[in-house]
């Protein structure tokens, strides 16, 4: 009997210590400037393998689950296996500080087949042909490694790459995040995973559903709304979405909301329509007391360099502030966020791992590297 009460104690321990681990690991979040924290708070990992406690009333308050509905914590190196095996012939060359054309080439053809684009591939092999000419002894993975972390670091100018997502809200006014790019790149759902993660943390959130060009967006964006408690607000289909999006605003206005998310079609009737949309939207969000604080370009990282024409059109319509690269798990294609920062000098700020509610992360440009060139 004592050891079955000694038992249950140490079960209930470790129980409270996981859910403080918990609240620590989930107050670090988006829109704070990390870039390692996951954006939505880890499931319970808390499991009781010996029954219920026997302590007097003392039941846990945490949901139990068994240990397969576990979610893990989705990482860039087992999400992205579609671009293991890129370099894998290279990894023969590890440790060894000696290359030859022959294996340059083989970088060469890595490079453009992860959708690095040729420009930047050409940028990576003039640095690693320079840095051994000035004597380096690092392998080759390693100073191709080295450039592309400096790439995915700084800036032209030397400074460093700012990825943190901007909810400032100025003289009380309300923060507006809108969510632009293509039919089916991931824009509804990224919201909902960022309503989610938001949601957990405490915030209240109001989604606008922006997308009144189909009908099934809005419903899609209801059903995200429902799993993560953020209210939704929707026009009738075929209402003008700034209309729409004014609406949300000011119901957020009026609940004391922290953060509005606005949702938006990926196509009109034409180009020159969605161009014009897109102007207007921004321009009645921003008007008082909407603001703002980020546009976000949604790509998807199985169309590979496609991703960097639809930015440069994107890019000339709206100020984008940042890039979401949503299906970076079913990708091989994912040196495109390489392109996008080289070319466009647009920061990567979100990625798409999967398609539940935890899968999107911050960039975390050094896991990324790792994980393409399999290290
Ligand atoms: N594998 C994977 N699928 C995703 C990801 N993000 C979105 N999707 C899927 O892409 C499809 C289109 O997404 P949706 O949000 O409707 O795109 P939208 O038209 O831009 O709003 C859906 O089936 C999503 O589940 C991701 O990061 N990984
Ligand atoms: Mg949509």
């Amino acid at each position: 009997m004592i050891i079955a009460v000694i038992a249950a104690a140490v079960v209930l321990v470790a129980v409270i210590a996981s859910v403080v681990v918990l609240r620590v690991r989930s107050s670090k979040e988006l829109g704070q400037g990390s870039t390692k924290a996951p954006l939505s708070p880890p499931p319970v990992e808390a499991t009781l393998e010996h029954g219920e406690p026997e302590l007097d009333g003392a039941t846990p308050s945490v949901e139990v689950r068994a240990p397969e509905e576990i979610d893990a914590l989705p990482s860039y190196r087992d999400r992205m296996g579609r671009s293991r095996g890129l370099f894998e012939k290279l990894r023969a060359k590890v440790g060894r500080a000696s290359f030859d054309q022959e294996d340059l080439d083989e970088v060469e053809e890595a490079l453009i087949r992860a959708d690095v684009g040729v420009a930047t591939t050409t940028r990576i092999l003039e640095a690693v042909t320079a840095a051994k000419k000035a004597g380096s002894d690092l392998d080759l993975l390693e100073l191709v490694r080295n450039e592309l972390t400096s790439i995915l670091t700084l800036r032209p100018d030397g400074s460093t790459i700012d990825r943190s997502l901007d909810d400032t809200a100025a003289d009380d006014r309300i923060p507006v995040w809108l969510f632009v790019g293509v039919n089916g790149v991931g824009k509804t759902t990224t919201i909902g995973k960022v309503a989610t993660a938001r949601a957990a943390r405490g915030d209240k959130i109001v989604l606008a559903a922006g997308d009144t060009f189909r009908a099934a967006a809005g419903e899609q964006l209801e059903t995200w709304g429902e799993r993560s408690g953020a209210e939704v607000v929707r026009g009738a289909d075929g209402a003008d979405p700034s209309a729409v999006i004014y609406d949300a605003i000011q119901r957020a206005k009026a609940r004391g909301a922290r953060l509005v998310l606005a949702d938006t079609a990926g196509r009109l009737h034409n180009k020159v329509n969605l161009v014009e949309e897109l102007k207007k939207i921004r321009r009645v969000a921003d008007r008082e007391p909407g603001d703002v604080r980020e546009t976000l370009l949604v790509l998807d990282a199985t169309t590979g360099q496609n991703g960097v024409v639809q930015a440069r059109e994107f890019l000339e319509a709206t100020g984008v502030t940042g890039v979401v690269l949503t299906k970076l798990d079913g990708s091989a294609k994912g040196g495109v966020i390489v392109a996008i920062e080289a070319e466009l000098g647009i920061p990567v700020k979100l990625v798409g791992l999967g398609e539940g509610p935890a899968d999107l992360v911050a960039f975390d440009p050094e896991a990324f590297i790792d994980a393409l060139l399999n290290r």
